[in-house]
């Protein structure tokens, strides 16, 4: 009797532990996509100047510590151009506030260059489709802020930009969203080599948060 208990317990065990592939999700090849290592600057990326761009802590229910990437468009132009200069001489310089804007702030940096950050290269295998997927949440109702995976490769001693696409990221309301597409760095390009994603907020001029930006094959 007991067997005929135990038995269809122990098979049933038994398919759960030969199943582990199904419950494995992809490598990400992009080093801190969630944005957790690193407590002023994240790791992996370029610096953030910390007038338009930030680390900053975003509790989720799952993970109070949670952290994710702030820009701010919503910043003068005159004061983008002070704080890049200021970083260009030196990186470490203290961040400050930023003035306060009002008006139709077409001459913020939202409405002119947008803001942009760079993850560090990732290498690229030849004949691989990727799939780029991320979350983005903003205080603001409705806005467009792009992903951007750029392709190098090695010519005359420097890496050249010869590849671009980008993730349409156009949000409706305040929560967290996500986005997702494949691409195919090698299709079109084949001497790319190495790839970087580029995160870029723009208008309307105001806060946007990314997190969780995964690259796979
Ligand atoms: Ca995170």
């Amino acid at each position: 009797m007991r067997i005929r208990f135990v038995l269809p317990f122990l098979i049933l065990i038994s398919i759960i532990l030969n199943q582990p592939a199904l419950c494995q999700s992809p490598e990400n090849l992009l080093k801190n996509g969630d944005f957790e290592s690193g407590e002023i600057f994240p790791e992996a990326w370029e610096r953030p100047d910390r007038l338009t761009v930030f680390l900053v802590k975003e509790p989720s229910p799952s993970n109070p510590e949670n952290k994710c990437l702030k820009m701010d468009t919503d910043v003068y132009m005159t004061d983008w151009e002070k704080r890049k200069k200021e970083m260009e001489k030196n990186l470490d310089t203290l961040p400050w506030t930023k003035t306060p804007t009002k008006g139709k702030k077409y001459n913020t940096i939202g409405g002119n260059n947008g803001v942009s950050l760079y993850s560090d290269p990732i290498p690229v295998e030849t004949g691989t489709t990727y799939t780029l997927s991320l979350d983005v949440k903003s205080h603001q109702t409705s806005g467009t802020p792009k992903i951007f995976v750029k392709g190098y490769t090695l010519h005359k001693g420097r890496m050249r930009e010869i590849y671009k696409t980008y993730l349409n990221c156009r949000f409706k309301g305040t929560d967290w969203q996500h986005f997702e597409q494949n691409f195919h760095p090698t299709s079109r390009t084949p001497r790319v080599t190495e790839m970087r994603v580029m995160i870029f907020s723009y208008w309307p001029p105001g806060e946007y948060r990314f997190d969780n930006i995964q690259v796979f094959k």
